[in-house]
């Protein structure tokens, strides 16, 4: 069976983004990491070559932010037939994603591909993840006023759905994704409530949410 997988992360690792943080024109900078998994627990055996999908930052329950996306291509996934992918809405709500609506054609998406399997990766379990890029959300609208929490805004990475995802190594041999792809947690923008910092537990998460936004933030 076969798995790649690309993550949407802040710098240090976090997933979550105070609302309350941003404002208007804001940078986001967000990191683009891939890994492959293998079935045995060698990874010196495990390998990337390309991958192709597009970013989005899906509104739930109304939404926390508009904002528009671009990425960039770290080496040496900017070989030929890389792509930082284009500029569109893909799901109408008004900012820019990046890739493509037309799975049928590869022209559009975010795309990168190094001219070897690369196994230069960072060795994790099971596999060997790779820095494949960075991402950017500039703020262009707050979608909640006031202090009282509403929805959140989900910015990840969506496969193209086709037959080829991408050509990776699993336990070594080559493969040609085709439905192995996938996207894992999105980095989530939400309005997180102050705490109380005489509630232990309380102000502990509290600590975690007003720390990793800023290192996430440019
Ligand atoms: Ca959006
Ligand atoms: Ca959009
Ligand atoms: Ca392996």
């Amino acid at each position: 069976m076969m798995s790649a997988v690309v993550d949407v992360r802040l710098p240090d690792g976090g997933k979550l983004i105070n609302l309350s943080n941003l404002k208007k024109n804001q940078i986001i900078k967000l990191e683009l990491w891939a890994t492959v998994f293998g079935k045995n627990t060698n990874n010196t055996d495990d390998a990337l070559q390309s991958l192709i999908g597009s970013f989005t930052s899906t509104n739930v329950s109304g939404g926390a932010t508009r904002g528009g996306l671009t990425a960039s291509i770290l080496g040496p996934f900017n070989a030929m037939a890389s792509n930082v992918g284009a500029s569109v809405d893909l799901d109408g709500d008004g900012d820019r994603d990046i890739g493509s609506k037309n799975a049928s054609l590869p022209d559009g998406f975010f795309a990168v591909r190094s001219n070897t399997l690369n196994r230069a990766g960072k060795g994790v379990a099971g596999g060997r993840s790779y820095h494949i890029g960075d991402l950017q959300f500039t703020v262009s609208e707050l979608l909640q006023t006031g202090t009282v929490a509403k929805g959140a805004t989900e910015i990840n990475f969506r496969p193209r759905a086709a037959s080829t995802q991408g050509v990776w190594m699993e336990d070594g041999v080559c493969l040609i994704g085709n439905g192995g792809l996938s996207a894992g947690a999105p980095v989530v923008v939400k309005r997180v409530a102050a705490t109380s910092p005489t509630s232990s537990g309380m102000a502990k998460s509290a600590a975690v949410f007003s720390s990793k936004p800023i290192d996430g933030l440019v």
